[in-house]
Formats: structure tokens, C-alpha cells, sequence
């Protein structure tokens, strides 16, 4: 059988989208940069200029998942990070915005079969969202690390060809196991 595994090389074809919440943008903008700096670390363009990364911006936290779902449809992303940052403190409706937009996020994923990374930070106070977007680390780094391995592993699973995959399978030459096979995908695109 096969191990399919995502790895962070081979990025320089990925194309990404990210959908940013203004809302707490003190954060949400700090977590940017650390998802833009480890995508350039590993050989992705940033630049929004460029051919790599398109960027959406929305109001807040809640509004994130929907146009998630929108640029995933378009099936033009081997992935779409969401990032936000929910803050305990400073809403009474925390757990009613941080909830709607993780059951966004995983519908989104599900619905369109390409993975919607959940960078949405969700803190007690000002104080630890900040820690955790650049003061002790940027978890805007791990989401785009998220966002690499799930890419490179979504490109293996749904490159596998037949006859790959039956060499694969048995260690045969295709043509002694599958000789009247086409060389088609395995797994077909979802229905958009
Ligand atoms: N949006 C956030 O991203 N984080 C929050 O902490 C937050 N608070 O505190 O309310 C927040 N609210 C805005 C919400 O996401 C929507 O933009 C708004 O309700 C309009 O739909």
C-alpha cells in the first residue's frame, strides 16, 4: 500500500489564498506576517502582486468562512488560510462568533475537498492573543506550515494515477497489472 505524506518542497507551483478579519487587526495583521514570512521561507511567493497568493480581506472573524468557501469553489487554491482573532475579553458573543466560524471553516473544508486551514486565534485577553502573534511566537507561522504539508499531500492524493498507484501497490510495472486500465486520476475532482 501507499503512505501519502505532505512535505514543505516542490512549493514554487502551490497557490494559496488568504482571508483576513480586520477586526483585531493588531493581531490578526501580526499573524499575517508570520504566515507570509514562513510561506517565503519555503519558496512561495508572497507578493500579492505576483502568481502565489491572493489575499481577501473581511470585517471580522464571522465573515472569514463564508468567503473561505467562496475562494475554495473556485478550485484556483491547493489551500486557503483563514486568519482571525477572537478575544474572549472583549465580547459577550466569544464563544457564538469563535464557534460559528470553526463550523464554517470545517464545512467549507468538507464541502469543496480543498483544505481551509483554521487560523483563527481564540484568546482570554489582549495580552495572550498578542504572545501568541509575535511576542513569544506567530502562530501565523504554524497555520501556513499547516496550509504547505496539507497542499503537498492533497497534490499526492489527488495526482495518484491507476497506474501509479498499482506499482505502488504491488511493486509490478502497471502494464502487468492494470494493462487495459487508462491513465486517469483515482480520485476525481469534487463537484465544485
Ligand atoms: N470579530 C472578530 O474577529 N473577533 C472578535 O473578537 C469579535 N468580537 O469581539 O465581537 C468579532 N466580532 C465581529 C464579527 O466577527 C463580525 O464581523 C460582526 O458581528 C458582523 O457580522
Amino acid at each position: 500500500m501507499a503512505v501519502f505524506e505532505g512535505n514543505f518542497t516542490q512549493t514554487e507551483s502551490f497557490k494559496f489564498a488568504i482571508v483576513i478579519g480586520r477586526f483585531n487587526d493588531l493581531i490578526t495583521g501580526k499573524l499575517l506576517e508570520g504566515t507570509q514570512d514562513c510561506l517565503k521561507r519555503h519558496g512561495v511567493d508572497p507578493n500579492p502582486h505576483g502568481t502565489q497568493v491572493d489575499y481577501a480581506w473581511v470585517p471580522g472573524s464571522f465573515e472569514v468562512s463564508m468567503v473561505a468557501h467562496q475562494l475554495a469553489l473556485t478550485r484556483r487554491y491547493d489551500a486557503v488560510i483563514c486568519l482571525g482573532a477572537v478575544i474572549r475579553g472583549q465580547t459577550p458573543h466569544f464563544d457564538f462568533v469563535a464557534g460559528e466560524v470553526a463550523k464554517g471553516i470545517a464545512a467549507a473544508s468538507f464541502q469543496t475537498g480543498v483544505p481551509v486551514i483554521f487560523g483563527i486565534l481564540t484568546a482570554d485577553t489582549m495580552q495572550q492573543a498578542l504572545e501568541r502573534a509575535g511576542i513569544k511566537s506567530n502562530k501565523g507561522w504554524d497555520y501556513a506550515m499547516g496550509a504547505l504539508e496539507m497542499a503537498s499531500l492533497m497534490r499526492q492524493i489527488k495526482g495518484q494515477t491507476v497506474e501509479s498507484y498499482c506499482q505502488l501497490a504491488s511493486g509490478q510495472p502497471p502494464a502487468q497489472v492494470l494493462p487495459s486500465v487508462p491513465n486517469r486520476a483515482i480520485a476525481p475532482e469534487m463537484p465544485g
